[in-house]
């Protein structure tokens, strides 16, 4: 890893000056350019190189310790939306909001992979009564690969609800459309939790939508605009959360632009709800999402 500032056509790991006062990695190789913050293991930034960026990142982030970085991949864990027992706790867990230090890396012509660690303190256990070590492995080449594992290293059992909440670039969400979940079905957060089953082959964009689908399937962004599909593969995860806040919640969110909302889509694979996961002391369990990009 290099502490130079080379221009991000330098292929390797760099570490380079980032927003506010936390640290950034550059990857650069043959097939894409992405970056990361140590801060919450958060991946910021990932371009194929004969692709406009995949992951969309608001204007209005905030970089700062304690808060989420607004776009890219957040790491939601050990829960999923608010804490099931403690409303002052913050939403969707303390993962994306702690420093993690990097373990491994590994720069082949055409991917970059970096390892991260982040693992129980008193501070974690504080918020969260169970000691574990948490791995991320970062793959960007051809395709961006966010491996998050899970090591129980305590005594007991623990139960966890995850997300690796992916925030995808489109050009307008009211002309994009996902495929592949057909059938399944689905919590909808903004119809206070009603469980519905998608109609229909395809999911399309009128209003705010916030679904956590029941599912272990890919599905595909299209975007007619950009002319090209964003396939998310995803593996150890029972479901996918499709989320766009829409005009008065992006509003609401001083992080997020008000005029951004049409041009993001959340994919998320995620371990949520009837998904949640019990991990076994000394056991381990890994929630993993592939993103591909291809002309329409
Ligand atoms: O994944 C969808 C969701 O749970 C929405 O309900 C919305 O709250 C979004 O996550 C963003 O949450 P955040 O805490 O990052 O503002």
């Amino acid at each position: 890893m290099t502490n130079t500032t080379p221009s991000l056509d330098t292929p390797g790991v760099h570490t380079l000056p980032g927003n506010g006062d936390l640290t950034r990695i550059v990857l650069s190789n043959t097939q894409s350019v992405g970056e990361l913050y140590l801060h919450g293991a958060h991946m910021t930034r990932w371009q194929p190189r004969d692709s406009e960026p995949v992951l969309w990142l608001s204007d209005s982030a905030v970089f700062t310790a304690g808060k989420a970085i607004r776009g890219g991949v957040p790491l939601c864990w050990p829960w999923f939306g608010p804490h099931p027992a403690d409303a002052s706790a913050k939403a969707h867990g303390f993962a994306r909001l702690n420093e993690w230090r990097v373990g491994g890396v590994e720069q082949q012509r055409e991917h970059t992979r970096v390892t991260l660690h982040l693992t129980s303190s008193p501070a974690t256990l504080d918020l969260w009564p169970h000691d574990f070590a948490l791995a991320l492995e970062i793959t960007a080449g051809p395709t961006l690969a966010v491996a998050l594992t899970t090591h129980n290293t305590g005594a007991d059992p623990f139960t966890i609800t995850e997300a690796l909440h992916t925030y995808l670039t489109v050009a307008d969400i009211g002309q994009v459309s996902i495929e592949g979940l057909h059938g399944a079905r689905y919590i909808d957060q903004t119809r206070s939790g009603a469980v519905l089953t998608q109609d229909g082959p395809t999911v399309t964009f009128i209003e705010e939508t916030d679904r956590v689908y029941q599912t272990t399937a890919a599905c595909t962004v299209i975007d007619p605009v950009l002319g090209r599909r964003i396939h998310v593969a995803k593996s150890g995860s029972g479901s996918t959360v499709v989320w766009n806040p829409w005009i008065e919640k992006a509003a609401r969110l001083a992080d997020f632009g008000d005029d951004e909302w049409p041009g993001i889509v959340c994919i998320e694979a995620a371990n949520a709800f009837d998904a949640a996961i019990t991990i076994a002391p000394g056991d381990s369990h890994t929630i993993r999402t592939e993103i591909s990009v291809y002309p329409l």
